[in-house]
């Protein structure tokens, strides 16, 4: 008999196929706790879980008591609490290779868009405001050739400072747990310590996951650490920088910039000062949000969750302790 899935994310429709193949899939939409109640039967049965985003935690274990493997469409876990999953021997997938260059082409973007004000002076050419040759009010800063701080040397901080090094000349400093030679060697990056990042970035850009000792990590006390004038980049998690301390230190020109992909409570609040300032970029969590990637990532998830529930897994899990 084939294990029952419950999805809680739609494929593409091949993707589906593939799944079926191998699972006997029950489809929902969201990990809600009214879809926990509403469809208790089916995670009653459920030996394997696919989809992204929502909480998997102790009260969706507590009603899902075959559960083997749970497979999420994304690189990020912070929304599954991993140590129940383990308390329960349930094997954790994600996605970590497949989005690396993309989210990198977006960070290296909101550089780009942030430095030289894209968004703000789009804006103001389609609402009717160049009426005559734009003056200083109108201009941006430099990308190339400016120091780029890359908080979090992952695959995603390589391919960034990959960018940043090879097509924008720009010297590369780095924050991580550990040094990364091949960061240094292919790229000069050079290792320093959080001060010394926030001090000497003009941009700085944070690509970490979030953990507990992550969260907040740039806090008032660090942003009031970083240059004057800088920009900071967050594709991450929201909940890494502190947000009422990020707006203030836009709100006072202490930093000139900041492009934000990710935030502490998604979708953003339309009402969120943020919205309001004219140098804030910021984007509905596009990271990954491409077609090709899309489908990749959703591509790895169902094999990874194929693996996890027959035995087979060679790469991708979170806990591989629970393998042996
Ligand atoms: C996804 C992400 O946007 O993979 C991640 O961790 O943040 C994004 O790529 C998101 O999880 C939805 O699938």
């Amino acid at each position: 008999m084939k294990p029952v899935v419950v999805l809680y994310k739609s494929l593409p429709h091949d993707l589906r196929q593939r799944l079926e193949a191998h699972c006997s899939v029950i489809e929902i939409d969201g990990l809600t706790a009214e879809n926990l109640r509403k469809h208790a039967t089916a995670f009653q049965s459920a030996e394997g879980l696919l989809g992204s985003g929502g909480l998997v935690d102790d009260s969706l274990l507590a009603i899902a008591p075959k559960l083997r493997a749970v497979s999420m469409i994304s690189v990020g876990y912070d929304n599954v609490d991993v140590a129940a999953l383990n308390r329960c021997g349930v094997i954790l997938m994600h996605t970590p290779t497949v989005l690396t260059e993309t989210v990198a082409d977006l960070m290296m973007a909101l550089v780009l868009t942030t430095a030289r004000r894209i968004v703000d002076l789009a804006g103001r050419v389609k609402a009717g405001e160049w009426k005559s040759s734009i003056g200083p009010d109108w201009y941006g800063i430099d990308v190339h050739h400016k120091t780029l701080g890359i908080l979090g040397m992952g695959r995603i901080g390589m391919a960034l400072a990959q960018r940043a090094y090879g097509g924008f000349s720009m010297p590369v400093l780095y924050n991580a747990r550990t040094h990364h030679a091949e960061a240094e060697q292919r790229f000069n990056a050079q290792y320093c310590d959080l001060d010394k990042l926030l001090a000497e970035s003009d941009f700085l850009c944070i690509s970490l996951p979030l953990t507990k000792e992550t969260h907040h990590l740039i806090g008032r006390e660090q942003l009031a650490k970083m240059k004057p004038g800088a920009v900071l980049i967050n594709t991450g998690r929201g909940a890494v920088v502190d947000e009422p301390a990020l707006i203030d230190a836009l709100q006072t020109g202490h930093l000139y910039a900041a492009g934000l992909d990710v935030f502490t409570q998604e979708p953003l609040a339309v009402d969120s000062a943020l919205l309001k300032l004219p140098n804030v970029v910021a984007l509905p969590h596009i990271g990954s949000a491409t077609h090709a990637t899309r489908y990749g990532m959703a591509h790895d998830a169902v094999d990874n969750l194929i693996a996890a529930l027959s035995g087979k897994v060679t790469q991708n899990c979170v806990n591989p302790q629970l393998l042996k």
